[in-house]
């Protein structure tokens, strides 16, 4: 999953069936020389639902499927046969996918659980067959109702992502390098800030066939709640995420002045993110020897009374197992 085939955004424009016209009908039989109006209902038109799939993660696969339309209903035919309902169609989506209405920006409905199946388009009802409509004063109604046109409509599908782990940090502080090397995502990686510009997904392998989500998003600077840097429009994509790893480089001159700035950040965006569990990481660990490395040790210690951190190295690949058992740890318990 890298940055060219994680599409969290699509429009589509879907169209329900229309259902089937009502049969106009007299029953005929040998010997029986008027019969009674016999003509079925018209069978309904398809619906378009959308379901949930948990493994799915991205809207990639709807991304050239323009126009998905679901099936007419069949007409109502003699001796009160009914129309065969349209076929319906079934789009899957990830979970979290948000569905507007293109033209309103309304928010439809969301899909947030494996299996949940809503209808996005209903198809038109069939129409009632000339039987319904006899009466006293007419025993042989020569009308029956045409079926009910389906709707079409334009709609946008946007995925929140639902990754476990959610990076967090400024520019630069080698968010996406963790990806990498935690999963097999291949983002953009460079020494300039703002690299990457939409998230990142990533599958962490884990012991005995287990694995988690993580998402890298673009970094976050003071003032973001203000629109400084990217803003804080991406934060929705962690929104939902159960644990933040905030990440701060080593050679950062205030390790904690960053990390406030973060927290204060994302507070200023929903508050509720800081009810999400939180782990300190600090990044970039390579370019310390095990002298500075006790220095700074017993400087964080003071600072993050109690704010649980941990030393890494991505490029020398020092301290990521250790990472994984503590994320793993603190999703599960
Ligand atoms: N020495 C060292 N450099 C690193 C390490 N991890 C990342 N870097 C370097 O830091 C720079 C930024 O890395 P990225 O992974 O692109 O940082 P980011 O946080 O994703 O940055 P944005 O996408 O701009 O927010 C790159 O030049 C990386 O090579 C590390 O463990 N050690
Ligand atoms: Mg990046």
């Amino acid at each position: 999953m890298t940055e060219g085939n994680f599409v969290d955004y699509v429009k589509i424009f879907v169209s329900s069936g229309k259902g089937g016209k009502g049969s106009t009908h007299l029953h005929r039989e040998k010997f029986i020389e008027k019969g009674g109006p016999d003509g079925g209902d018209g069978g309904r038109g398809g619906h378009v639902y959308l379901v949930g799939n948990k493994g799915l993660w991205t809207l990639f696969h709807l991304k050239f499927a323009r126009h998905i339309k679901a099936g007419y209903g069949g007409d109502g035919g003699g001796d009160r046969s009914t129309g065969a309902d349209g076929d319906d169609k079934f789009i899957e989506v990830p979970l979290g996918t948000v569905v507007r209405d293109k033209e309103t920006g309304e928010i439809l409905f969301e899909i947030t659980e494996h299996g949940e199946k809503q209808i996005l388009s209903r198809g038109g009802k069939g129409g009632l067959g000339n039987w319904h409509f006899r009466s006293s004063t007419n025993q042989t109604p020569r009308y029956s109702q045409p079926g009910l046109p389906g709707t079409e409509m334009d709609v946008i599908l946007e995925l929140k992502v639902l990754a476990d782990v959610g990076l967090v940090g400024f520019p630069n502080a080698g968010k996406s390098t963790l990806l990498s090397v935690l999963t097999s995502a291949k983002p953009k990686i460079a020494d300039y800030p703002f690299t990457t510009l939409k998230p990142n997904l990533g599958i962490v392998a884990y012991r005995d066939f287990q694995s988690f989500v993580i998402a890298d998003i673009p970094g976050i600077i003071e003032g973001a709640a203000e629109g400084k840097g990217l803003g804080h429009y991406f934060l929705r994509h962690i929104e939902r995420n159960s644990t933040l790893l905030f990440l701060v480089p080593v050679d950062t001159p205030d390790i904690k002045g960053e990390y406030d700035i973060l927290v204060n950040e994302l507070t200023k965006y929903n508050p509720e993110m800081l009810d999400k569990e939180r782990l300190l990481v600090i990044s970039k660990c390579d370019m310390l020897d095990d002298e500075l490395r006790a220095e700074l040790k017993e400087e964080l210690d003071v600072s993050f009374k109690g704010i649980p951190y941990m030393f890494i190295s991505s490029v020398a690949q020092q301290g990521l197992t250790e990472l994984k058992d503590k994320l793993w740890k603190m999703l599960n318990d």
